[in-house]
């Protein structure tokens, strides 16, 4: 089963009438209608290669069936998903799991379904077949030269590849650190991490930025070298303007105020980007929205004022990303779900009397504060998203189609049940 634009048109007909209703009842409540749906049709997400497949634990994995079985399947899936909702024009890809060989083709494969390529994402957490030496003990903080160099040398190959792609971002998050006191020297290691460092930055090409993700822990469970936003913002200072600080909404220890990280980082112009995803525990990586919305909208309500004051543009001046992953959901299904809460999030914020807050705080008036925060945060924007979606030509509710057209049972069919996408 291919997905054409008529599926979608015919949904959406099925729909008007109860959608057009639904979204009248929420735009008249809004003062300036058009501000809001034009930023809601021109924000993207990009979706990450190593989501496609269905997520596993330590304990197991519980493979769905219809995985792309290679990155092709993969740009076809994100594919899929942006007709849908016209909201995941970019796919992010995790070297070495996901490989471009033949760069020029998935390329122009990509530009068929209206994609980018996002962020270039290292792996130095994983030993690979035929690989040299063992990041064990870590790699760009490790003792021994010889890892350090061979960690470097992997993050300006993945630069390159993204080159070819057209990317213009290196991601790289590491997993060093130490399981027990005494294990590592902190200062040593985050000066052999700055320098290491200092070689991939002064090979990124002119035009390409640098982010610096962090995590408190896991797989370490001592300590990580970079561990949370104020070490990475260190090594980002130091290395120079094309070096971020980005934002995985997992990475940090339990209630930590994630909106005022955010906040911060954005007023330092510093903050690189997200990547999106809820978790209740640690780094669950479960669908973005699905445990704390309330922290995802304050969130996005820092980075609307905050991205206003600075003059920035919200769908491009930042890197946009969900690092989510299932080992009970469709993967694809659950995709559709964080983008769409990724969106209402947004819209929530848009919605924000952004005057009468900055009144209510200089009068102290805390009551009216927390009420206009809330009067956005309660408003149902649904409509509002679907309709800048039905603008876009997607779907006006994207996992109901994908469910009526049976995708899932289709891409089973094609690929078979026992499916196994790269990814952890
Ligand atoms: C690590 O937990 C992380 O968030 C990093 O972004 C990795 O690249 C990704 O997950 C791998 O799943
Ligand atoms: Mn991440
Ligand atoms: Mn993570």
């Amino acid at each position: 089963m291919k997905l054409e634009q008529h599926h979608i048109d015919t949904f959406n007909t099925d729909q008007a009438d109860a959608h057009a209703r639904a979204f009248a009842f929420t735009a008249e409540k809004v003062p300036d209608i058009q501000y809001v749906l034009q930023r809601l049709q021109e924000f993207q997400v990009a979706i990450p290669s190593w989501a496609l497949g269905t997520g596993g634990t330590r304990f197991g994995r519980f493979s769905g069936g219809g995985e792309p079985r290679s990155l092709e399947e993969k740009v076809e899936d994100v594919g899929l998903l942006h007709a849908l909702n016209r909201a995941s024009g970019a796919i992010s890809l995790h070297i070495p799991w996901d490989i471009p060989e033949n760069a020029p083709a998935i390329k122009a494969l990509a530009a068929q379904h209206g994609l980018r390529f996002d962020a270039v994402n290292s792996n130095t957490f994983q030993d690979q077949p035929g690989q040299k030496l063992s990041y064990k003990f870590g790699s760009l903080h490790h003792t021994d030269k010889a890892v350090r160099k061979q960690a470097i040398a992997h993050n300006i190959e993945v630069v390159k590849y993204g080159i070819e792609l057209g990317s213009n971002v290196l991601s790289l998050w590491l997993s060093d650190g130490s399981n027990f006191p005494g294990q590592l020297n902190f200062r040593e290691a985050f000066l052999r991490t700055l320098e290491s460092l200092q070689e991939i930055y002064a090979a990124l090409p002119a035009d390409w930025k640098l982010y610096i993700e962090y995590k408190s822990c896991e797989p370490n469970f001592y300590s990580t070298t970079i561990a949370d936003w104020g070490q990475s913002l260190m090594l980002a200072n130091k290395l120079g303007d094309k070096a971020l600080t980005l934002v995985d909404l997992g990475h940090h220890l339990p209630n930590a105020n994630i909106e005022q990280i955010v906040a911060l980082l954005l007023m330092e112009g510093k903050l690189a980007g997200f990547h999106f995803n809820d978790s209740k525990y640690g780094d669950d990586d479960l669908t973005v929205g699905s445990i704390n919305p309330y922290q995802l909208f304050l969130i996005f309500n820092e980075l609307v004022e905050g991205m206003d004051a600075r003059g920035m543009h919200h769908a491009s001046d930042l890197g946009w990303m969900i690092d989510a992953s299932h080992n009970v959901k469709d993967p694809l299904e659950d995709l559709l779900q964080s983008v769409e809460a990724i969106m209402i999030a947004y819209a929530q914020a848009l919605l924000v009397d952004t005057k009468a807050l900055a009144e209510a705080r200089q009068a102290n008036d805390v009551v009216t504060a927390q009420e206009i925060l809330q009067e956005a945060y309660r408003t149902d924007v649904r409509p509002l998203v679907a309709q800048a979606r039905l603008l876009n030509g997607g779907a006006l509710q994207p996992v109901q189609l994908y469910r009526r057209l049976k995708i899932r049972e289709a891409l089973i069919k094609e690929r078979g049940l026992k499916t196994v996408a790269t990814g952890l």
